[in-house]
């Protein structure tokens, strides 16, 4: 006899472990967090059940990952959007003290009551949306305090909310006002004061860098990425987005989890990344904020067989949303990718640019109990519709969150 903390009956499973992996009039069970059984609901075993839910028909699928995003920043940047459309250039903006800078400068004067009172609805939207893993970066501090506040915050916001919450350290993001014309002497700080910090206050799960020319040199990057694995840290890049520096390759060097963005990935890179296992993010909410116009190689990286994955890339300047489900849209209505892709962009694919593929991102036995089920015809409906939130439950690690 099985005895299972809930019981899911009368619905249909997204298991996305091979494909759509659909399992029609399904049940699935709970036990201590974890799935322990799924299957069609007649092939139930004899069970007790402490709770037992009727889905009444919906479509379960694992709980939504947003691999990538930098929700925990304060202020906004609507101004400098209404400036640019009203004819402003981005350099007149910049020299305003505009871009990364302005939220850089808000982001150091909260404390971290309000970087969390500015970014938990941030995080909420998303979990309304199904997502119950979400990755956060720091890079909007650029100096040790801040940087270890926004990681702070990260960390109480997963001991706050029913969500898992991944940290990246990306202190090296931009190069701060202080640090001007001495990018090298900001590197070593990353390096040799803000990583060993906070990788000893387990601030941190990965490290990632943006590697651009208007960001940090290729060489610049591999040091962070040597301080980075002499400290047992995993590493991924914000690579290629606006030129091709090289930095999908470096990072499937050092065996990265991930390179992100990737608009001007080259051959190399795919085959490096195809070699390396290194997961492809592609970020639609970034392109199509910033009118970009060219399109990350998709047939490339389907034909090395790179995984891809998609994310929000919330940030108040390149990417101001909080939904993936949009964002699963815009892979298929801007990159051409299928519905199928853009669900396992936000599944399976996304826990592997995180490194929890074994704990999450597809319905299987003994991974965590992480489900969204949705009032649908079918998978693809969740790319289809556009501002069409079709959610009917959460849950996150067996606990209903709301229904
Ligand atoms: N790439 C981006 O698009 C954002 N950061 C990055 O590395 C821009 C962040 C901002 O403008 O605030
Ligand atoms: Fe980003």
């Amino acid at each position: 006899m099985m005895q299972w903390d809930s019981l899911w009956l009368n619905l249909h499973l997204a298991c996305m472990d091979d494909g759509y992996g659909e399992v029609r009039n399904a049940a699935i069970a709970v036990k201590e967090g974890k799935i322990a059984w799924l299957g069609q609901q007649r092939d139930l075993p004899s069970y007790t059940a402490l709770k037992t839910h009727d889905a009444q028909g919906a479509w379960m699928t694992p709980g939504l990952i947003d691999c990538h995003t930098h929700l925990i920043f304060a202020g906004n940047r609507s101004n400098e959007f209404e400036a640019r459309l009203n004819g402003v250039a981005y350099e007149e903006i910049a020299r305003q003290g505009g871009g990364i800078v302005s939220t850089v400068r808000a982001t150091r004067a909260a404390d971290e009551a309000g970087l969390m009172l500015q970014s938990l609805p941030r995080l909420r939207r998303l979990m309304a949306e199904g997502v119950t893993t979400v990755e956060i970066k720091s890079g909007y501090g650029l100096d040790v305090q801040t940087e270890a506040r926004i990681l702070r915050v990260a960390r109480q916001m997963q001991r706050d909310a029913p969500v898992r919450i991944k940290t990246t350290f990306l202190g090296a993001h931009a190069l701060p006002p202080e640090y001007a014309g001495r990018s090298d002497d900001y590197i070593d700080l990353v390096c040799n004061s803000m990583l060993p910090t906070f990788a000893d206050e387990g601030l941190i799960d990965a490290v990632d860098v943006f590697c651009e020319k208007i960001g940090f040199t290729p060489a610049q990057t591999e040091r962070v990425f040597q301080a980075a694995t002499a400290l047992g840290l995993p590493v991924k890049l914000h690579a290629e987005q606006l030129s091709d520096q090289g930095g999908a390759a470096l990072t499937a060097r050092y065996r990265g989890l991930s390179a992100d963005h990737l608009e001007y990935l080259s051959e190399e890179g795919i085959a490096a990344m195809a070699n390396a296992g290194t997961v492809a993010v592609l970020l639609p909410g970034a392109f199509y904020f910033l009118r970009e116009t060219k399109y990350p190689p998709l047939a490339g990286l389907r034909a090395a067989g790179v995984p891809i994955a998609l994310a929000t890339d919330c940030n108040p300047g390149t990417s101001p949303m909080t939904s993936l489900l949009l964002t699963m849209n815009m892979a298929c209505t801007l990159f051409r990718m299928t519905p199928l892709e853009a669900l396992q962009g936000v599944t399976c694919h996304a826990a592997r640019a995180l490194g929890i593929a074994a704990e999450t991102g597809t319905l299987a036995v003994g991974k965590s109990a992480d489900f969204a089920l949705w009032a649908i015809e079918r998978p693809a409906d969740l790319a289809y519709h556009i501002g069409d939130n079709r959610i009917q439950a959460r849950v996150f690690a067996g606990e209903v969150t709301f229904q």
